[in-house]
């Protein structure tokens, strides 16, 4: 059996997602997982959430400041493992001569561009420098979607900065060419002062109980509808992917008549901290 494991004829270079239909579901904290990113992988989740702290010239990572050792940086848990990944998927061989784009994570589906949300929680300006620079190996390989001379150009990882990240001045509208992008105010698309589109934002996302509120037992009402719809309808008119945070995590009947809502809504990612059960929703 392991001889027959180990069969030329059974293995090939991408099978390390084999067999993973990847799923529009965002990890939460995705650092609290038994093992960040590969977790979220194993399970076919399509964007993970990564808090970042720059502190002494490193960007560290965790939920708070307490939760932070040396060991733990953005480089460790993300870069450095989505690089070895990638290089699995895209192995050099007289077959792949002549592929121009790289394949991304999921074996299944080489085009599906994979989320890193990058949440920073120190300040935009002073965190952006040294966020832009943590990227420059996947930068350097190809493997960061990028908005340059006026066309997007898909790539294996669709970097989005949130939290503190800064938009206007220095911030992500400056970038160019850009490979970082801004997770933009879902209930705010419709603001005049900046006309967000996919060059500047693959995503927008809000915190579901102020802009929806419906809990998720009982009828859900007509204005908590109508907003709903509204928003979703504002993301998409503009070419942007729906995430709503924060949902409802408890009764469990709660949580997925909220995930269904959303789904049928036509929400794009569903925002999980139990990636098993999202996975199998
Ligand atoms: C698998 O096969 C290769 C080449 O025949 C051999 O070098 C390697 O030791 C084998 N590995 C296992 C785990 O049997
Ligand atoms: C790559 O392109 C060359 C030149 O067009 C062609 O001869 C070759 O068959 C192609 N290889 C593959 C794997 O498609
Ligand atoms: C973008 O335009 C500049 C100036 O015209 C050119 O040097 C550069 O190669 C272009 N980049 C891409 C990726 O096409
Ligand atoms: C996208 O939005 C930015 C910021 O509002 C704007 O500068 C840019 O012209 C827009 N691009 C397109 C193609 O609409
Ligand atoms: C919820 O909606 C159903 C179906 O429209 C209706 O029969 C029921 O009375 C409503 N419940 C409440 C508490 O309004
Ligand atoms: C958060 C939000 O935008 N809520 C809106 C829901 O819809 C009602 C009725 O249109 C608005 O008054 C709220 O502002």
């Amino acid at each position: 059996m392991l001889e027959e494991s180990n069969s030329t004829l059974i293995q090939y270079p991408t099978q390390f997602t084999q067999n993973i239909v990847p799923k529009q579901i965002h990890s939460h904290n995705d650092y609290w997982r038994d093992v960040p990113l590969l977790t979220a992988l194993s399970l076919g989740v399509g964007s993970v959430e990564a808090d970042v702290w720059f502190i002494d010239n490193t960007l560290f990572i965790g939920h708070e400041l307490a939760a932070l050792t040396p060991a733990r940086t953005l480089d460790s848990l993300y870069i450095q493992p989505l690089i070895s990944i990638l290089a699995r998927q895209n192995p050099v061989t007289a077959f792949t001569a002549n592929q121009t784009t790289p394949n991304g994570v999921f074996d299944m589906s080489g085009t599906t561009s994979f989320q890193l949300l990058i949440c920073m929680k120190t300040d935009g300006d002073s965190t952006l420098p040294p966020v832009l620079k943590a990227l420059e190996p996947l930068r350097q390989l190809g493997y960061l979607t990028t908005f340059t001379n006026g066309t997007l150009i898909p790539s294996a990882i669709t970097a989005v900065g949130t939290g503190n990240t800064p938009l206007e001045a220095d911030g992500i509208m400056a970038l160019s060419p850009r490979d970082l992008f801004f997770d933009a105010p879902l209930i705010d698309l419709d603001d005049p002062n900046v006309a967000y589109n996919v060059t500047i934002s693959p995503l927008a996302s809000t915190d579901y109980e102020p802009a929806i509120g419906w809990p998720g037992i009982g009828n859900i009402s007509e204005a908590q509808m109508g907003n709903l719809t509204k928003f979703i309808n504002d993301a998409h008119t503009r070419g942007i992917k729906a995430r709503f945070w924060d949902t409802p995590g408890w009764p469990i009947q709660a949580r997925h008549a909220v995930w269904e809502l959303l789904l049928n809504a036509g929400a794009d990612w569903l925002n999980a901290d139990d990636l098993e059960a999202a996975s199998q929703f």
